[in-house]
């Protein structure tokens, strides 16, 4: 049985939005059915660094969540991710924000991803996917989005030429 997913991408070093149009389709190619959001460019979150590009993908996989997050870590991987600072700048991070209607909490898997409704940069581009999407626990995406428009996200055709460079 498949299951509908929303997979997260983020990268704030080196050429972002090709990274990120490159990883797009890796990732959908993990599933049937994807659906590619558009590319946003937004403010980080956490500790001083580069403007990131975000993009969400969603998806129907036959994997399981395990299986899923395996495969999306061997994507970071290839696109040259190593691990330093959490939160820290990076060429490519992908989180499994959604899958189907499950919730756990583990170490290494905590589905919905934990910080998924304080953050714009996620809830914009499930939001543009589907705009009458729930989370398992039943808060609208477009109510959580609401409360995060103080974050700064516009669509990457936008900024080009503003001051989101670096
Ligand atoms: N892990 C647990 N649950 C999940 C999940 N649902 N999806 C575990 C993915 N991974 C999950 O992640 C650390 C561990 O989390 C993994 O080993 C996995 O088993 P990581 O990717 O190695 O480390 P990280 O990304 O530095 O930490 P984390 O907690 O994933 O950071 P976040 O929360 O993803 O934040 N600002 C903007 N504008 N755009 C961004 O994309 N991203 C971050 C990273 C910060 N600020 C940002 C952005
Ligand atoms: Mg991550």
């Amino acid at each position: 049985m498949a299951t509908e997913v929303y997979v997260g991408l983020g990268s704030n070093l080196g050429d972002r939005a090709g990274i990120i149009r490159a990883a797009t389709e890796q990732v959908a190619s993990l599933g049937s059915r994807a659906i590619v959001s558009s590319l946003y460019a937004t403010a980080p979150i956490g500790p001083p660094q580069p403007f990131y590009v975000n993009a969400v993908v969603r998806m129907s996989t036959i994997w399981t969540p395990a299986e899923l997050l395996r495969l999306l870590q061997r994507i970071e991987t290839r696109f040259g991710r190593c691990r330093r600072e959490r939160w820290g700048p990076r060429t490519l991070d992908c989180d499994l924000l959604v899958y189907g209607r499950w919730t756990m909490n583990t170490p290494a898997l905590t589905l919905p991803h934990p910080r998924l409704r304080e953050r714009r940069f996620v809830l914009e581009p499930m939001a543009e996917i589907d705009a009458g999407l729930r989370l398992p626990d039943g808060t609208w995406v477009l109510e959580a989005l609401a409360q995060t428009l103080e974050q700064e996200v516009k669509p990457l055709a936008d900024a080009v030429g503003t001051h989101a460079g670096h």
